[in-house]
Formats: C-alpha cells, sequence, structure tokens
C-alpha cells in the first residue's frame, strides 16, 4: 500500500483560500477530474468537495476537505525545445494533497487548520470582485503560516461575458488587479516587519522570522509562473511561462519561451517582418519584439498578453455563442445580448438541435483553437480539437454538443487545461515538505522549544535533538521516530470510511459518526494499529500525564470517503481514527514521550461572536447532549463550549450561519440519538458596565467638592428597584463610597471615575499621544491636580500608584495621600468597631464638624477621629495637600502598618470580583479608575507592649476583597450608568439599486456607514459599516429580502467595544423635554419611563440571567405562571 506515497521530494501539500464565492470548490473540482475521480461533464459544477448535503443546498463550503491527487508533471523546458520530439518519459508522478478551505468568515477557523498543515496555497481571487475582505484576512494568515502561495486569478470569463470587455481592457484590468494584491502584500510586509521590529525592541532579542525570500514569495509576477488566470467553471487557465511555451511550440511567436516570458506580459507587440523570398515556409514568422506606443498607425495593436492569451479564447466564447444562437440553442452568456437569445436560424432539421463543428460560428472557434493551445506536448491525440473533425469528435464524445456551456467547458478545458496548470504550478513554486520543514517554515513546523524545561536531563535532550533533526529533514525512513501533527478533527459518516478491519467502538455501536483526526506526518512513519503518545497543545515537556492512544487507524483522504491505509511515510497528510477521547482540539502524536507539541499559532483564533444556551427538552436525552457538545467541540476548533455555575450549557461560535450549521450537526451529527429535541435560546449578547462623567462641574476637583456639599436629588438608578437594593448603597454618592468591613472593624473609601481607554493603554506602558495627553489633563483636574502640572507627570503618578490594570480597560490605584498614610486612621475603639453613620451625608457631616465641634455626637467612641477622616479624604482627592497634612498619630501609625502588610495584599481579588459583573446587569465593567481614597481600622491597645496596637478583632483577607467589591458597585451605582456595547466591522457588496434598502436597515440598527466605494470596473458598491453586535442579528435575511437580493450577505467580524451614550434611567422631567420626547409612555416601562434602548438591553440581560427585572410588577394571578419556559 506504500507506493500509494510518494517520497516528499515529490509531494505537495497545499490549500486553496479566498474570500467566499470566489470559486475555491469549483477549482478543486476540476483538479480532481484529471485524476478521474469525477466526470469531466460535473467538474466545475459538481463542488465534489463540498460533500455535505447543507454545504450543497447553501451552494457554500463550511468544513475544510482534503484529497490526494496524483499528477504527472512534465518539466517546464519538456517544450522549450522545437523538437516535438521530446517524449512523455520525462514527466514524474507526483501527489498533490489538496485541502478546500471555507471562505466565509463564520468559518475562518477551518482556514487556519488548513493553513497550518500545508506548505503551499492557492490564492483565488475573482478577477470581477478584486481583493474583498477576507482576501486580505487569509493573506495575512497565510503569511503567518509562512507558506508559498500561487495567485489564482478565477473567473476571467466574466470579464468577456458579463463586463464585455476588450481583450485590451481586460489586460489592463488583469494587470491593476496584480498590482492591488501585491500592493496589498507589501503593506502587510511592511506592517509585519515594524511589528517584529518592535518586539524584537520589547523583547530585546532577534527573532528574525521574516527572511528576504519572504518579500520574494509575496510578489505576484505574471512572469514568474506565480500568477495562473483561470476560468473555474469553464476549465481553463494558463500562466505566462505556459503561454510563451506554447506559442513557441506552435509556431506561432519565434522567440524563445526564456525571452518570451519576459515580454508577454508587457506592453509590447510583436511586429511580423515581411518574409525575404526563400525560406518563407519554415520562417515566415520573424520580427521583432516592439514597446506598444499609442499612435495612429498602430491603435488597433494589442499588447501581446491581449491577442494572444485573451483573445483566442474571446473569441472561443463568441463563436460558440454565435453557433448555439445559430443552430437555434439560444445564447445566453453574453450579458449585453450582443449574441440574441433565441435563435437567428430556424432549425428545420428534426431530432436533437445540436451544434456541430459546421456549424457557423465554429469556424470562428476552430481558428482560434490553433492559436496559443497550452495542452502540454505529452498529451494524447485524442485530445486534440485543432481540426474539424477532431473537434466534432469532442464534441460528440463528451456529448456536450447540445448546450453552449458544455461546448465551451469541453473545448476550453482542452484547449487550456487548468489542473494541468495549476498543479505544475504547485509542484515548480510550492517548496516539497523537505524543504519546507528546512527552509521555508521552519517556525511554523517548529516544535517546542525544550531548553528551559530539560536543561539538566541530557538523556532527553539527546532524544529530543533526534526528533527535531528528524522533522528537519523530513526522515521517512523505518528507524526515525515518527511524529505527526493533528491540526483539527472532523465528523465522518460510517458509511464513508472503507475500513475492512474496522474496531468497533464498545461505547458507540449507536453512533454512527466518527471522530477524525486530520493530521499531517512530519517524520518516519505512522502505522496503523500501533500505539501512539498523544501530546495536547499545552503538554508539557516530560509531563508524566502523557497520553497512550489506543491503537489508531490510518486513512487516506478522498474527499468524502476515507481508505484505510498500513502507514504513512512523512510528508503526507492522513486522517486518523481512535483520537477522539483524548480530547484535545489540535495534538501532537509520536512514537516517542519526548515528541513535542508544535507550536501553536493561538493569536489567529477569532473571538466567538454568537453564544447560545442550549439544553434538551427531555431532561432524559441531557446525557446524550453533553456527549454531543464535546464531540462538537472537538471536532471544529471555533466552537466553545463552556458550562455555567447554574448548569446552562453555552455553545460559542463565529458567527449566526456557523451557529446554525453546529446546532444542525450536533442534532445530526454529533448526537448518538437521533431526533433529539434541543431548546436553544435566543442568542446571548455580550455587553459591558461603565460609568459616565457627571458633567464639567466634576472636571473640576473643588467644583465636585462644592457640588457635593449641596443637596441634589440622587440619581434614577438609586431610587428605582431593584438597583436601589445594592448593599452599601447608603454610604455612597456621586461615585465616591465608603465600604464598611464586615464586623465594622474597619472601612475603606473609594472613588471611581470613567477611565479612558487612552489613559488605560498608557498606564501600561503604551505610548501617549496629543489626545491622549488631553484625556490625563481632564483626569488630573477631575482628581484634584494642580492645574499647571503636565499630562506627564500626572500619569508618572497615576502609575507609580497603580495597583493592578485588569483585561477589560479597568485600573485600581492608591491615591497618593493613602499611599502617605494621610488619609488612613485608625480609629480607638472600644466596642471594637468603627463608627457607621446611618447614610453617608458628606457634605452635611463635615460642616457639623465645624459647626458643633463634634459635642453632640461624642458619647460614640471615636467619633471625633471619623469625622477628622472623613473630611480629610474628602478634601485631599489624589494627592497628598501639605497645609493640610494631618499629624499622623501613632495609632494611625499602626492602622498604616496594618494596612500595608494585613489589607493591601487582598485587594486586587475584591477589584476583579467587582470588575467582573457590574451592579446593573451583572456584566463586565469596562474603563473604570477605582481609586482608593482613605482607610479606617478599629484598633484595640495591645496590653503587652506599650504604644503598640492591634486590629479590635480579626480581620481577614476575604473581608477586605468583599468590602471593596461592595464598595466598588455602590460607587458606580451612584454615578451616571452606561452600558458598553460590542461593535461589529460589516463588509458588503451592493448594486446601486440595493443601496435604497441598505441604508435604512442600517440607520434602524444604529450601524454607521464608514466607507461606501465602487468596485473598479464593476457597478457594485464596497461598503464597509459597524453595527452593534445586539443589532446584528437576522440582519443577513433582512438584507436579502428587502432589497431583493442586491445587497450580498454581510462579513462580520468584532471590531471594538464603545459606550452606548445613552442614559439608561433618563425620563423626560423638564416641561421642553415633556414636550419633545412626550409624556411618560403608558406603554413603557412603568418604573423607569420611556422606551429606552439602554434599558432594552439591560432589562433583557437581566431577564435572562434571572436577576430581579422589575419589583414593581405585581403578579396577578401567581398560581397560573409557567416555570417551564424561561
Ligand atoms: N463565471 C464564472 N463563475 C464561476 C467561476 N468559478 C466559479 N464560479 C461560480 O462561482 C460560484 C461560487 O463557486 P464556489 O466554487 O462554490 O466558490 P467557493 O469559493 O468554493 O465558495 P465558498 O466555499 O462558499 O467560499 C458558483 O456559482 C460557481 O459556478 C468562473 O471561473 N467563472
Ligand atoms: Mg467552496
Amino acid at each position: 500500500m506504500s507506493s500509494v506515497f510518494l517520497p516528499p521530494d515529490k509531494t505537495r501539500l497545499v490549500t486553496i483560500c479566498a474570500h467566499v464565492d470566489h470559486g475555491k470548490t469549483t477549482l478543486a473540482d476540476n483538479l480532481i477530474e484529471s485524476n478521474g475521480i469525477i466526470s469531466e461533464r460535473h467538474a466545475g459544477t459538481l463542488r465534489y468537495l463540498d460533500s455535505t448535503e447543507e454545504e450543497q443546498r447553501r451552494g457554500i463550503t463550511m468544513r475544510a476537505s482534503a484529497i490526494g491527487l496524483r499528477h504527472r508533471y512534465t518539466p517546464s523546458n519538456a517544450g522549450s525545445s522545437s523538437s516535438s520530439s521530446s517524449s512523455s518519459s520525462s514527466s514524474s508522478p507526483i501527489i498533490v494533497h489538496l485541502l478546500d478551505s471555507p471562505g466565509h468568515t463564520d468559518f475562518s477557523t477551518e482556514v487556519s487548520s488548513s493553513l497550518q498543515c500545508c506548505d503551499g496555497c492557492l490564492l483565488v481571487v475573482d478577477a470581477v470582485e478584486g481583493m474583498c475582505a477576507r482576501t486580505h484576512q487569509v493573506v495575512r494568515e497565510a503569511h503567518s503560516h509562512q507558506l508559498v502561495p500561487i495567485l489564482i486569478i478565477n473567473k476571467v470569463d466574466r470579464l468577456c461575458t458579463d463586463l464585455c470587455l476588450t481583450p485590451t481592457e481586460a489586460y489592463i484590468r488583469l494587470r491593476s488587479l496584480i498590482e492591488s494584491v501585491n500592493a496589498a502584500c507589501a503593506a502587510m510586509l511592511v506592517s509585519k516587519r515594524a511589528k517584529r521590529r518592535e518586539d524584537e525592541r520589547v523583547l530585546n532579542k532577534k527573532s528574525g522570522l521574516l527572511s528576504k525570500g519572504d518579500s520574494n514569495n509575496w510578489t505576484f509576477d505574471a512572469q514568474r509562473g506565480n500568477v495562473v488566470f483561470a476560468s473555474a467553471l469553464f476549465g481553463w487557465g494558463f500562466s505566462v511561462p505556459s503561454l510563451a511555451r506554447s506559442l513557441f511550440r506552435n509556431k506561432i511567436l519565434p522567440i524563445k519561451p526564456i525571452m518570451l516570458k519576459q515580454y508577454l506580459f508587457g506592453d509590447f507587440y510583436f511586429k511580423q517582418q515581411p518574409s525575404n523570398g526563400s525560406n518563407s515556409n519554415t520562417d515566415s514568422n520573424t520580427g521583432k519584439m516592439m514597446k506598444l506606443k499609442v499612435t495612429v498607425e498602430n491603435q488597433n495593436q494589442l499588447p501581446l498578453f491581449a491577442e494572444y492569451g485573451l483573445q483566442p479564447l474571446w473569441e472561443i466564447y463568441e463563436g460558440v455563442a454565435a453557433a448555439a444562437a445559430y443552430c437555434g440553442l439560444g445564447s445566453n452568456i453574453f450579458s449585453d445580448g450582443r449574441i440574441p437569445a433565441t435563435a437567428t436560424f430556424n432549425n428545420k432539421s428534426k431530432g436533437k438541435i445540436e451544434i456541430k463543428a459546421t456549424t457557423p460560428g465554429m469556424d470562428q472557434v476552430l481558428q482560434a483553437m490553433q492559436a496559443g493551445s497550452t495542452m502540454p506536448e505529452s498529451a494524447t491525440s485524442a485530445a486534440d480539437i485543432t481540426s474539424l473533425d477532431n473537434l466534432q469528435q469532442v464534441m460528440t464524445r463528451t456529448g456536450s454538443s447540445t448546450s453552449e456551456e458544455a461546448v465551451l467547458r469541453s473545448l476550453l478545458r482542452r484547449y487550456r487545461p487548468l489542473s494541468d496548470i495549476v498543479l505544475n504550478s504547485v509542484y515548480e513554486i510550492c517548496p516539497s515538505p523537505i524543504q519546507a520543514a528546512e527552509d521555508v517554515r521552519p517556525r511554523a513546523l517548529a516544535i517546542m522549544d525544550s531548553k528551559e524545561r530539560c536543561a539538566d536531563e541530557n538523556n532527553y535532550e539527546e532524544e529530543f535533538t533526534r526528533i527535531k533533526v528528524a522533522i528537519r529533514s523530513c526522515d521517512v525512513s523505518n528507524d526515525a521516530p515518527a511524529v505527526a501533527y493533528v491540526c483539527k478533527f472532523m465528523a465522518a459518516d460510517r458509511s464513508q470510511i472503507r475500513d475492512p478491519g474496522r474496531i468497533d467502538d464498545e461505547n458507540d455501536e449507536t453512533s454512527s459518526t466518527v471522530i477524525l483526526g486530520l493530521a499531517r506526518v512530519l517524520s518516519g512513519r505512522l502505522k496503523t494499529s500501533s500505539t501512539y503518545h498523544v501530546m495536547g497543545p499545552k503538554h508539557k515537556f516530560n509531563d508524566p500525564n502523557i497520553i497512550r492512544s489506543r491503537p489508531i487507524r490510518l486513512f487516506l483522504l478522498m474527499g468524502s470517503s476515507f481508505v484505510l491505509v498500513d502507514e504513512v511515510p512523512a510528508g503526507h497528510l492522513c486522517a486518523i481514527q481512535n483520537l477522539e477521547d483524548v480530547q484535545y482540539k489540535t495534538a501532537t502524536i509520536s512514537d516517542s514521550p519526548y515528541g513535542m507539541p508544535l507550536l501553536g499559532f493561538a493569536d489567529m483564533i477569532q473571538r466567538p461572536l454568537v453564544k447560545v444556551n442550549v439544553e434538551a427538552i427531555d431532561p432524559a436525552d441531557t446525557y446524550t447532549l453533553e456527549r454531543g457538545l464535546v464531540k462538537l467541540s472537538l471536532a471544529d476548533a471555533a466552537v466553545e463550549v463552556t458550562a455555567t455555575a447554574k448548569g446552562e450549557r453555552i455553545v460559542a461560535c463565529l458567527g449566526e450561519l456557523h451557529l446554525e450549521q453546529s446546532i444542525l450537526d450536533l442534532q445530526n451529527i454529533y448526537c448518538d440519538k437521533k431526533g433529539v429535541q434541543l431548546r436553544i435560546s435566543e442568542p446571548i449578547v455580550e455587553f459591558g458596565e461603565t460609568t459616565a462623567w457627571f458633567d464639567d462641574n466634576e472636571l473640576d476637583f473643588e467644583g465636585f467638592l462644592s457640588e457635593s456639599r449641596k443637596q441634589v436629588p440622587p440619581l434614577r438608578q438609586l431610587t428605582i428597584p431593584p438597583y436601589n437594593e445594592e448593599e452599601g448603597i447608603e454610604f455612597s454618592q456621586r461615585g465616591r463610597a465608603r465600604s464598611i468591613v464586615s464586623g465594622r472593624v474597619g472601612a475603606v473609601s473609594m472613588r471611581v471615575v470613567p477611565l479612558d481607554p487612552m489613559i488605560y493603554e498608557a498606564l501600561k506602558g503604551g505610548d501617549v499621544d496629543e489626545d491622549c495627553s488631553d484625556a490625563i489633563n481632564k483626569l488630573g483636574r477631575a482628581l484634584g491636580f494642580p492645574k499647571d502640572q503636565n499630562a506627564e507627570s500626572i500619569l508618572k503618578v497615576l502609575a507609580d500608584t497603580v495597583i493592578s490594570v485588569d483585561d477589560s480597560g479597568n485600573a485600581i490605584v492608591a491615591s497618593s495621600a493613602l499611599e502617605s498614610g494621610t488619609t488612613v486612621a485608625g480609629v480607638l475603639s472600644e466596642k471594637d468597631e468603627i463608627y457607621v453613620p446611618n447614610k453617608l451625608e458628606l457634605g452635611a457631616s463635615a460642616q457639623s464638624l465645624e459647626e458643633d465641634n463634634g459635642e453632640s455626637k461624642n458619647d460614640v467612641c471615636g467619633l471625633l477621629e471619623y469625622e477628622m477622616v472623613q473630611r480629610q479624604i474628602r478634601d485631599n482627592g489624589f494627592l497628598l495637600n501639605d497645609a493640610e497634612k494631618r499629624k499622623i498619630t501613632s495609632v494611625d501609625a499602626a492602622a498604616l502598618e496594618i494596612w500595608r502588610s494585613q489589607m493591601k495584599g487582598s485587594l486586587i481579588a475584591g477589584f476583579q470580583m467587582a470588575m467582573r459583573a457590574g451592579p446593573i446587569c451583572e456584566e463586565p465593567v469596562r474603563s473604570v479608575l477605582v481609586i482608593l481614597e482613605g482607610l479606617e481600622v478599629a484598633l484595640k491597645e495591645d496590653k503587652r507592649s506599650e504604644n503598640e496596637f492591634k486590629t479590635a478583632s480579626p480581620l481577614s483577607g476575604g473581608m477586605m476583597a468583599a468590602a471593596l467589591r461592595i464598595g466598588i458597585r455602590s460607587a458606580l451605582l451612584s454615578r451616571p450608568a452606561r452600558l458598553v456595547e460590542c461593535h461589529l466591522k460589516l463588509t458588503l457588496n451592493s448594486s446601486f439599486a440595493g443601496l435604497g434598502s441598505l441604508y435604512p436597515v442600517l440607520f434602524k440598527r444604529r450601524g454607521k456607514v464608514l466607507e461606501d466605494s465602487m468596485v473598479d470596473g464593476t457597478d457594485l458598491l464596497l461598503i464597509s459599516a459597524n453595527l452593534p453586535h445586539a443589532e446584528s442579528f437576522g440582519l443577513a435575511p433582512e438584507l436579502f429580502r428587502l432589497s431583493s437580493g442586491e445587497v450580498t450577505a454581510p462579513e462580520m467580524i468584532f471590531s471594538h467595544w464603545d459606550i452606548l451614550e445613552q442614559d439608561p434611567f433618563w425620563i423626560p422631567t423638564s416641561l421642553e423635554e415633556r414636550e419633545d420626547f412626550g409624556e411618560i409612555q403608558s406603554s413603557g416601562d412603568v418604573s423607569t419611563g420611556m422606551d429606552n434602548t439602554a434599558l432594552h438591553y439591560i432589562r433583557k440581560v437581566r431577564e435572562r440571567k434571572g436577576l430581579l427585572v422589575d419589583s414593581s410588577r405585581t403578579v396577578i394571578a401567581a398560581e397560573k405562571q409557567r416555570t417551564i419556559k424561561r
């Protein structure tokens, strides 16, 4: 069986990637057809690799599938000698493992995993649409995986039939398309280099990842042959070198291919010279290359590429269309109707209407066929179509003569066979597995470095080096260590697997689904029925918990079927069965326990955008569902399955389509029991909570203080249930809160303010630009920094006092005043607790202190100190104010000591808890700065030693954390609450007709159009817009319905987080507002007045989470409530 696999130098691994619908699967069809797996008639329309029903129904690819193809490679110089005797003996068999990947963003992880295991990629670009959103992404990704690309410009036929361009116009367009692809690649390389330089600067070491070859590989040059012009639908394609060779071979141009290819894609034409008599027969074709200049004389002169590359194709299209129209079949391939769709000639002959070689129009075809065919010379004469008889034969044999498209397909795929040029180019341009492992992709195929982990274990080192060397050289020998990398798992039906000696899994007998791993063998030979070590992506070197798998079975990938093989040598792809129970999404398998996992590309993974809660309708099915979910998350790397504390099972997917497909798969494939009924919740949208500034007064610390002393009505959220039921809320006002440690043994005072994302970045060490300094100044004023202090020093003070920053834009700092001890107070207490007034009256209590000198309440021990501390904390702001610097007594010094040693450490936990769930709807808090302003500790004298104090009652870290959490939450509630929304970036194409319905739909969903530009040469607009995630559901079907298909389905990816600038608790109060917005609507929320988007979201989230939504709502008929449906 091993003869199936050729040695690595005869093997190539490539993946096809592109934007959605640019023709990847159609291209794959053509390549598969050349192997005789599908018939010629089906190539281009069958979409063989879209093997699932759903993929065929929707017409898009959802899962990457692989197939191994055999090809006979003919060296390109075989045809360059003019002697026609060069035989096919110089052609050698090669194997190309081809992976077809999906184009839709929702399935982008499938692309990532395909790229991971290949060495080359076929980058397909639609000649009409050009580079699209997804193309840019795959280019970046393919580059990160260090692949060598070949550009395939597909659908070139559309330039002729749809856009009706002349060959010259088409040539110019193709040239500018290549330029635009090159520009995009160059821009990408530049930005990657800059980033790498930056990384190097930060890490202070050289990584040397981008080599010179990189920019070489990523420059597409028609002359070099890494650009193929193709029409996958009609099965033709050619590259400039292949055209040059055939023009020379067929004696159309008397210039050696090596020279000719340099001119062929430039502004040149060939000037025939009048033959000079004698040897006119053989050398009639002399002439010279001329630079094309527009003069009167040669204004009709086409550039070489247009004349020899495109013109014959254009003529074939036109000729066949004319013939079809003539004989009564009608033609509809030209969009401008130049060939009438109805018959011009009334077919009187009875019987079948068919196109014959003699039908008028076909003479034009025949003539064109004689020029510029790129049929390999080794091809048999049966494929020859340059004579009338053969033309007729081909049409009869392929049974294509009754349809215009079929005739075109059968002729064109012989005239310039697509599969040939693509497979030859793959062999010539993409690296072999050996070369890839050695030079091209050393980083992508690198196994983890063992250095730090096994420095002192020399015998491991030796084994490890042996494995490394074997991988680097793609060693296929029998004694080389066997190592393979499983880049993804996939599900297959048992019926697809051709395995005579199948091992039946005791547990899985009912299941018709088999999970297979797609693996690339890196060194040695994998053998069916042997056992191997399986290492997950986070495997540590020398980890004793290594999994020894049960005997694996290996399969050859044949698209929709899998054929058992005995062994697979290095350099090939295969499917592996019996790995599913290891439950890793990627794995390294090896016969030695030291074959370390390959380095992953974790940063490539997209953020899942759509989450739902899945539960089985029949509780008895829960176990089945759980097993199904495990399989689903294994087989699809992009699906995240999590369980919440409440027992919900959350499935997160990349997009709506991905979700729909995953749920279908879950029901039909992964759940062993057929017909499991599932209940899927509404999509779960993530929000964030944050706060806004009160008003300009707050931006000035003095103003803030004076405002605090005034009696102002509390914010609405503090008066309406359920928000006012937050613990500790009575001690908070205007973003300041004093939180009592349980048992009243201490209290922390804090203030929360909005934190601009730019300042957050600066705190983490990012750059400070002008906008950022403005923001810092603004924050500085609000915190009471002197007016003349500059941004830099404010930032420094903040950065010095930062206790912690989290991942969602929040930070906690201890004010300088607190750090210095000015606002730390020890309260000597006889009752073992600090004094707690009933309600915090910030301004009032400070004044009353001055008025009656605290005598009125002097009966409570420690009250005076408490009031003093309060004033200190309140008035000092962030900085310590020298003038007001309080004398620190020994009690305070003891408190400060206790703060530093016992309390500070547990703050981070409290801060994180508070940030994980905000007070409004328990969503994560974003962009908030917490400032610890002051601290009080109830102290007792320690009798054992003089002047020594200890905490009145024991203080634990948990108590501190809880107090901080409560404090932050109630301080946040006492500030204007805002929601933070996730925004998506969406790109789509629309015709002008579609705009009319597109804009209103986007507007209604609060979308913002960022850019709309014409796509060159088409009447399509490329539109990019931002859209709040919460409003994105069902957008594609709505657009489709309203615009009657004039607008394409949008591509959506995560863009950024942004504050929803709407006060969720706002109601019209003034007369003017009431006039503008109306009275409180009776249909609205009774507790909060008007319909309000932000509030609407908040209520939805609270409802979903089972939080109290509206405690004023009374249930009238409680016994009628159903609890089944949430
Ligand atoms: N005119 C023309 N149409 C083509 C050509 N190649 C593909 N198409 C059409 O383009 C459509 C999409 O083709 P697919 O091969 O499914 O595209 P894909 O890139 O695999 O799409 P996804 O897998 O969904 O990303 C089909 O309707 C094809 O018939 C071509 O060369 N010329
Ligand atoms: Mg496809």
